[in-house]
């Protein structure tokens, strides 16, 4: 096993990464930016380097300044984390090249499922199922037509070198089709520097159900069940969970061996996650893969009890599976919300700035993956996620009352966050029943979820926490669970009571009711 790793990434991942380092007794080496100088990753090192100023393209994105530090560290491997230069294949042959052992798969199988074309083309070719639609892409607007007109309305058009929906075209009908075409190229263009767009048979309400897999260098490979995140906001998962309440066990069994598959056709090695839609019949297709560790990768280590990062380790350091495929089981449920620096009541823009006070939630069956700490500015420059807030039940139902009793007790003061949504969604009618598709986000935000005019948002959030209460108690109750739900709705009555009653805000201006009246 290594001696020395290098984190080439930062915030709440690379915290991740090095804990899975200190519990092996491996060595960590962080590197940072002129903005995060004082961050917890940088705190938690071993040794820390710095790589340049605040901008990704001066620092984290610098593949000549991270091989520098790994040379001058002695660091034996590097774990990307997720974006930056997680999927870059330069980085992955710079790292081959200099000796040091890329925590990932080989640059060739990055390559192949980097383009979205290609990967549809090996997929489609070995028979497995992809989304209806064209292998590469389409050079003019005559042939776009034809096939169109072939694969019939609607149609969605794809940006080749696309993802996070980037260059994604809905066209319903024909005499959209010439506009949306221009559209998505040149959106295509702009954002990847490739006009490249393909077309594919667009499927009505989809569920988008991942399945991740993990692969040996001696030819073994797993998956590990499912992901469902099919809750996103403008592409951006924001809450995940595993298992799927779509998927049953036939269903998982299917979509775990064509992902297997998928990955062996890529000759794929280590941690990765295949995406599926799952139409409302139940069918899947091949939607794309993702050759790096995703961000939701808790929710899976909680519901299997494995832990990804170590796998991937043992994985990048020549190590046999130890785990076969009958040794994987999802027991409970996992729930992850993402918790991010932003202000729902300002379109969700980012909340940058000091945060004068944090206490993360806590407890049985609560996890809370962060990389943030009170007294810490959350900077502008990257993407302000905070925390990854990940619970665990016995069931489904127990995962989501446990979610919106940690929610709760989440407290940050300073900067606005994303809390209150999560509740919000929480209570969701078609969210508690299972009722999931990539369109619930947009229906719960276009219902007007946010804090009632003329009601402060304290005097919202101690509402809607009553109202979860409440729910949690339905909730159990159609579990047929005899426990009472305990707690309030607000957990830290203390400090919460007190914050809430100095605003002369809130029900505590009217004076908190006991438990069982909030
Ligand atoms: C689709 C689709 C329906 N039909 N493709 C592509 C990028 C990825 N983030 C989501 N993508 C989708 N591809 C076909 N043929 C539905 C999605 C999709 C989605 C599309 C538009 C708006 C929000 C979405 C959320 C999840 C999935």
């Amino acid at each position: 096993m290594f001696k020395k790793i290098l984190i080439a990434n930062r915030g709440e991942i690379a915290l991740r990464v090095m804990r899975a380092c200190r519990e092996m007794g491996i060595g960590t080496v962080a590197v940072y930016s002129d903005a995060d100088r004082k961050a917890l990753h940088v705190r938690y090192a071993d040794e820390a380097y710095h790589i340049g100023p605040a901008p990704s393209t001066e620092s984290y994105l610098r593949i000549d300044r991270i091989m520098g530090v790994a040379r001058r560290s002695g660091a034996e491997a590097i774990h990307p984390g997720y974006g930056f230069l997680s999927e870059n294949e330069e980085f992955a042959r710079a790292c081959e090249a200099a000796g040091i052992v890329f925590v990932g798969p080989p640059a060739a199988a990055m390559k192949l499922m980097g383009s979205k074309t290609a990967s549809r083309q090996a997929v489609i070719r070995a028979g497995l199922p992809a989304v209806p639609g064209t292998e590469r892409d389409i050079d003019s607007l005559e042939e776009v037509r034809r096939i169109a007109s072939e694969i019939d309305y609607p149609v969605m058009l794809k940006a080749a070198a696309g993802g996070g929906g980037k260059g994604l075209r809905l066209v319903r009908s024909a005499p959209e089709l010439e506009s949306a075409y221009r559209n998505a190229r040149s959106e295509a263009q702009n954002a990847f520097n490739d006009s490249s767009v393909y077309l594919e048979k667009y499927i009505e309400r989809p569920r988008h159900v991942e399945i991740q897999v993990l692969g040996d260098r001696h030819g073994n490979l797993i998956h590990l069940g499912e992901r469902e995140c099919s809750l996103q906001r403008r592409h951006q998962k924001v809450m995940e969970e595993c298992p799927s309440p779509v998927v049953d066990e036939a269903l998982r069994r299917r979509m775990g061996e064509t992902a297997v598959r998928i990955a062996k056709l890529a000759g794929y090695v280590n941690a990765g996650t295949v995406e599926f839609l799952v139409d409302q019949d139940n069918n899947f297709y091949f939607l794309e893969m993702n050759t790096r560790l995703q961000v939701e990768h808790p929710v899976t280590e909680m519901a299997t009890g494995v832990d990804l990062v170590k796998e991937q380790l043992r994985i990048a350091a020549g190590e046999p599976l130890r785990l076969g495929q009958e040794d994987v089981r999802l027991r409970g449920a996992a729930l992850e919300c993402r918790v991010y620096a932003e202000d729902p009541a300002n379109n969700f823009f980012p909340s940058p700035g000091l945060i004068t006070r944090l206490r993360v939630p806590s407890g049985p069956g609560v996890r809370d993956d962060g990389g943030v700490y009170e007294g810490w500015t959350v900077p502008l420059d990257y993407d302000p996620l905070l925390s990854k807030l990940v619970v665990w039940g016995s069931d489904r139902a127990e995962a989501i009352a446990r979610m919106r009793r940690a929610l709760g007790e989440y407290e940050v003061s300073g900067i606005q966050t994303n809390i209150l949504f999560f509740l919000r969604l929480l209570e969701h009618p078609d969210f508690v029943a299972g009722r999931l598709d990539t369109g619930l986000v947009d229906r719960v935000l276009a219902g007007g979820w946010m804090p009632g005019a003329g009601r402060s948002g304290e005097a919202e959030l101690a509402a809607m926490l009553a109202a979860a209460l409440d729910l949690s108690r339905n909730v159990q109750k159609a579990a047929g669970s005899k426990r009472a739900t305990p707690g309030a709705a607000s957990a830290w009555k203390g400090s919460g009571r007190e914050a809430l009653l100095s605003r002369g805000q809130g029900p505590g201006a009217r004076g908190w009711g006991t438990r069982d009246e909030i």
